[in-house]
């Protein structure tokens, strides 16, 4: 029920944006659900044709029951990495259950977040820039020992006219 009410939210929320931002951004979810992947299968180009591609990650199957799939991704060994072309200005994260694991650090483009750069409310873990300083990687580091949350339900809100050719 809460899973629909959300969705009904983001339906809504989506909806709203797309009304409001120029045509120069665009906003990419992607759920893991498409059919590119299968549980166990480590993430690595899969969606490169959706502006982003993974390191350190695997896909797994986030929903406990056996006649369910919903497939998310954790990190492998501790650590991931989400590495975007073209650029964005912001992305979201929802977690499965933001008790099963401790985030020891997150960064863009090689550098701590700030206060003012992230937030994690109703199990999102949400990361701001701007077109000025657009994201091209965030990495998720954990705590020594402790279980990796399950990310799922990735959103990015592309700059288009950012290319990594302009950085390099
Ligand atoms: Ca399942
Ligand atoms: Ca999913």
């Amino acid at each position: 029920m809460r899973k629909q009410t959300l969705f009904l939210l983001l339906v809504l929320c989506v909806s709203a944006i797309s009304l409001a931002i120029p045509a120069s951004a665009e906003e990419v979810t992607i759920t893991f659900d498409e059919g590119n992947v299968r549980a166990g299968d480590a993430l690595t180009d899969q969606y490169a044709n959706e502006g982003v591609t993974f390191s350190q990650t695997k896909v797994v199957d986030t929903n406990p029951l056996p006649t369910v799939t919903d497939l998310g991704i954790v990190p492998t060994n501790g650590f991931c990495q989400i590495n975007f072309n073209p650029y964005v200005r912001s992305v979201s994260i929802d977690f499965e259950d933001a008790a099963s694991g401790l985030m020891a650090g997150v960064t863009i483009n090689g550098r701590p977040v700030a206060d003012f750069e992230w937030s994690a409310r109703e199990n999102t873990l949400q990361v701001f820039s701007s077109d000025s300083n657009p994201i091209k990687v965030i990495a998720v580091t954990y705590l020594t020992n402790s279980r990796s949350i399950q990310f799922d339900n990735l959103r990015y809100d592309q700059i288009r006219n950012f290319q990594l050719s302009q950085f390099q």
